[in-house]
């Protein structure tokens, strides 16, 4: 009897890992309040076609401020940034670049394994938008692109994304 509970547990595995839409890449959090700073994790759930996880890279919307990767132990994480039309300041000094990409390398994920890769950062005061981030998965063989806007469950690759809510005041009362 106990046997028989066993099998049936695996044969329960082989199809949850079989389903393609059933866990992607994709934020733990599905919406942020728009114009806080918050850290977000968006976690990876599975290698390439079993191929295990070797490099996690994802870029940043525009409109994101003072993002700041979380460093990973195992991985090397770096940074790409771009030009800002539009610089402002910040604390007195003139911010003229935004981070546009974050990249982990270096580590392994192996196909059964998931891991949460995370980043700070101040979202856009844009209460409604939703914002998407493509993620490039490069595997020891092979790769994914969750790029597509489509929605997680239309898409073979949707990109994660995260909604910008509108600020409550009741949940902040020092503000
Ligand atoms: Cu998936």
């Amino acid at each position: 009897m106990k046997y028989k509970k066993f099998t049936g547990l695996i044969l329960l595995a082989g199809l949850v890992g079989a389903l393609p839409g059933a866990a992607h890449v994709t934020f733990e959090t599905k919406s942020v309040e728009a114009g806080a700073m918050q850290v977000a994790g968006f976690r990876v759930f599975h290698g390439c076609d079993g191929s295990e996880t070797v490099e996690v890279s994802i870029e940043i919307p525009e409109g994101l401020k003072q993002v700041r990767p979380r460093n990973l132990a195992g991985w090397r994480v770096s940074i790409e940034k771009q030009a800002l039309e539009a610089p402002y300041m910040l604390h007195g000094m003139e911010v003229t670049e935004r981070v546009s990409r974050i990249t982990w390398s270096g580590g392994t994920l192996p196909d059964f394994a998931f891991q949460k890769f995370e980043f700070n950062a101040r979202f856009p005061d844009r209460a409604g938008e939703t914002l998407y981030f493509p993620v490039r998965q490069t595997c020891v063989e092979g790769g994914l692109n969750w790029v597509s806007h489509a929605g997680p469950h239309e898409a073979e690759f949707p990109a994660p994304r995260i909604l910008l809510a509108p600020a409550s005041v009741q949940d902040n009362p020092h503000h």
